[in-house]
């Protein structure tokens, strides 16, 4: 396939749900074999596996002594539009703005704005079939000439079992919203994380409902964002992911595990990234 860039810089500001924080973010242009980099405090910070620094309720880089928080919505709308150049300037907050808790506002602003670049790009791929587990979760990778994301969730209450699969169509993940349970958000706070949250940007889901007022926008909201999160994460690979995913309970952490062992395996991608 071929890179894509956008053809004009584009700003979109918010708060960060972890910090609290507003941040600007200005989306540019950038030639080939650039990658996706993330620049702050003029530091350059590349999306690939080796800057991951956090992965507890976000996915989070850094280089020296500069973080970029939560990024995964960021890059799943980048990765579903196959953007594969472009640096992302981030003013004031170190956190992507959540904005409704979805990737839809990235999306929407962006989706007009790609254009295709001379040069190709080889998608990432595994060669056989691997899993990667932490106690009871697990996720498996396997070759497929397409791109195929399953999630199978247990969730508390309610919820109980969900289970979604992307099978290419972007607007079947875009709109989904982060979302917590209201008995988790004492200790997320206790953590210093979750200042910006809220129900406007999250959906909190109770034991026998949602508070949101506005209500679910899926039935399987929350295995429909987790597949989201998972779309993110796997970009870190630095090029498009081809391949099918089943993560069965995983989350950010189990992610990274997963992309680490599909890079160090993997022959293709951004080589020119790779030193
Ligand atoms: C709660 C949970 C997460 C809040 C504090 C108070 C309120 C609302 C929110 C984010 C992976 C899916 C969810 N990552 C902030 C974050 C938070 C995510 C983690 C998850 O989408 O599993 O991208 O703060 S968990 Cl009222
Ligand atoms: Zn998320």
């Amino acid at each position: 396939m071929r890179q894509r860039t956008i053809k004009d810089t584009l700003r979109i500001d918010g708060i960060g749900i972890h910090t609290g924080e507003r941040s600007e973010i200005l989306l540019h242009p950038a030639e080939e074999n650039t990658g996706i980099v993330f620049y702050r405090n003029r530091t350059l910070i590349q999306a690939v596996p080796e800057n991951v620094v956090g992965t507890f309720l976000s996915t989070d880089l850094g280089s020296g002594s500069e973080v970029v928080k939560t990024v995964e919505h960021l890059l799943a709308t980048l990765h579903l539009l196959g953007v594969t150049n472009m640096v992302v300037e981030v003013v004031g907050g170190c956190e992507i703005p959540i904005m409704d808790g979805s990737a839809y506002v990235f999306y929407k602003e962006m989706k007009d704005l790609v254009v295709e670049q001379d040069e190709e790009v080889d998608p990432v791929s595994p060669e056989e079939t691997f899993r990667v587990r932490s106690g009871e979760a697990w996720i498996e990778v396997s070759p497929c000439d397409c791109l195929e994301i399953t999630y199978e969730g247990v969730f508390k209450g309610y919820m109980g079992e969900q289970r979604f699969t992307f099978r290419g169509n972007a607007k079947d993940v875009v709109l989904a919203r982060t979302f917590c349970f209201d008995e988790d958000i004492e200790f997320i706070r206790s953590r210093g994380l979750g200042k910006g949250g809220s129900l406007d940007n999250t959906l909190v889901i109770g034991r026998n409902g949602v508070y949101n007022r506005e209500g679910l926008r899926y039935e399987d909201e929350p295995a429909r964002h987790k597949v989201l999160d998972l779309i993110g994460d796997l970009y870190l690979l630095g090029a498009p992911f081809k391949g099918r995913v089943v993560s069965h309970r995983g989350g950010h952490t189990l992610n990274y595990m997963a992309v680490r062992e599909i890079y160090k395996r993997s022959k293709s991608g951004l080589r020119s990234l790779r030193s």
